[in-house]
């Protein structure tokens, strides 16, 4: 009896140190996830689910290419909390003819339905 006592003393030691943070914990990390939430901007993230590394996109105005960075070829879903349509392109420079276009407001948990799972490289705002 002691001993399981002495158990969940610990469990609950160890979650607070966690909380409290010294390090990245995968507990950490989800609460960064949820936390950077995407609000006003748009976001791309490496993994389905908004999961993984992200990159932000401040636009100021529409009509404006964005270059993808970090995520290159990497990025697999998407947040547009924005009252613009994001162009997805899969050349820099938002050259060619944009592959997906996302709706103001939209988000997408997985780009593979939509052909582009790992291809963007930049990205347009335009107005909706
Ligand atoms: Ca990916
Ligand atoms: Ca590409």
């Amino acid at each position: 009896m002691k001993r399981t006592t002495v158990r969940r003393v610990g469990a609950v030691a160890l979650a607070l140190s966690s909380l409290m943070g010294v390090g990245a914990t995968a507990a950490q990390a989800d609460a960064q996830r949820l936390a950077s939430s995407c609000l006003s901007s748009f976001c791309l993230y490496e993994h389905d689910d908004y999961a993984g590394a992200e990159q932000e996109f401040l636009f100021t105005s529409n009509n404006t290419c964005a270059n993808v960075t970090s995520l290159n070829n990497k990025a697999s879903s998407m947040r547009n909390p924005s009252a613009g349509r994001i162009q997805f392109y899969d050349s820099a420079n938002c050259s060619g003819s944009y592959g997906y276009a996302a709706a103001p407001g939209s988000s997408d948990s997985d780009l593979t339905n939509n052909g582009f799972d790992n291809r963007t490289s930049s990205v347009k705002r335009v107005s909706p």
